[in-house]
């Protein structure tokens, strides 16, 4: 895989380019497609063999990368694939911050393959690796987060997108007198900062999208954090979906190693629009400049890439 890294890179760099001329002109799907195309045009010129298990939901939303895709022009290496051409359709739509386009590689068989819906996710950094349980009221994941942190309570910083879905955790981090840092979108920028070294955030909770929470999973495995999930079927069709995933109790608790089964997986984003640790897509006559970064499992390192 490491031999790779630089040819993958240019999967993300080009979606990301790709979506530039859509920032700010308020067409999302306009946008989407130009990343998807660029994504998987890219992609299908790598030395790999990749299956796409969680992405933009199902073949018939064409031109989306759907799940079950193959895509690589080799035999091997074998991958499973977690995508988001755009991380923030709107955020590209309206030129707001913290726009990306990401991928996530890991070994076949090892990424949680499941339908597009919403999941209920909980992320922490290092410090509190094996400090939070889904099973237990949410207060007490608080105080034990807020003991491996040797901080009060009040003192604990949380992103929670700001949505109506997640009112619940909002109250109760204002109820406990802590801060609750309200973000509009992209939840994977968010969620990978509670495993910044030079951030105070503490927890990142929410519901979001089950694709940006895989691809989330491989970045927080890779820097020595924790996360926790639960997908969210709304009909009997999603319901049906997750069992012909294989997943048979779609309601329980996906543990981290359920999320990524293995220590060699793969993140790599580029920004689109400006975001906490990257630049979005800058254009000067007709070169273009880009800022991703690769974060990998087993090197265990961010590597920040700026490409002219
Ligand atoms: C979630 C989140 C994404 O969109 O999927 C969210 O995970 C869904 O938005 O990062 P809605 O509330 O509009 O359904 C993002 O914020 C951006 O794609």
């Amino acid at each position: 895989m490491k031999s790779l890294y630089f040819d993958l890179l240019k999967i993300t760099e080009n979606a990301a380019i790709a979506s530039f001329p859509w920032i700010g002109a308020g067409d999302e799907f306009a946008a989407d497609s130009a990343a998807t195309s660029a994504m998987r045009d890219t992609l299908n010129r790598m030395n790999l063999q990749g299956t796409v298990v969680i992405g933009e939901g199902e073949m018939d939303k064409a031109p989306m990368l759907f799940n079950g895709e193959k895509l690589g022009k080799a035999t091997k290496p074998q991958l499973d694939i977690a995508v988001d051409p755009i991380d923030g359709t709107k955020a590209v739509a309206s030129n707001y911050y913290n726009a990306i386009s990401v991928i996530a590689f890991a070994p076949k068989g090892t990424l949680l393959h499941a339908p597009d819906m919403y999941m209920e996710k909980m992320i922490v950094g290092p410090d509190s690796k094996g400090k939070i349980d889904m099973e237990k009221p949410f207060l007490d994941n608080l105080k034990s987060i807020a003991k491996s942190k040797c901080k009060k309570l009040k003192d604990l910083n949380v992103y929670v997108q700001n949505r109506p879905r997640n009112k619940f955790y909002i109250e109760q981090i204002e109820k406990v007198g802590a801060k609750a840092h309200l973000f509009q979108d992209g939840d994977i920028v968010y969620s990978i900062t509670t495993c910044m070294s030079n951030t105070d955030i503490d927890l990142f909770v929410g519901i979001g999208g089950a694709p940006e929470g895989v691809l989330s999973s491989v970045a927080i495995k890779s820097l020595g954090g924790d996360m926790k999930a639960r997908l969210l079927p709304k009909t009997k069709q999603d319901l049906n979906r997750c069992m012909q995933m294989g997943i048979n109790r779609p309601d329980e608790i996906l543990y981290h190693e359920r999320l990524i089964n293995s220590e060699n997986g793969v993140f790599i984003a580029t920004g689109i629009t400006d975001n906490n640790f990257m630049q979005g897509v800058k254009k000067n006559k007709e070169n273009y400049s880009t800022h991703s970064i690769l974060i990998s499992g087993q090197e265990k390192k961010i590597r920040h890439i700026l490409t002219e």
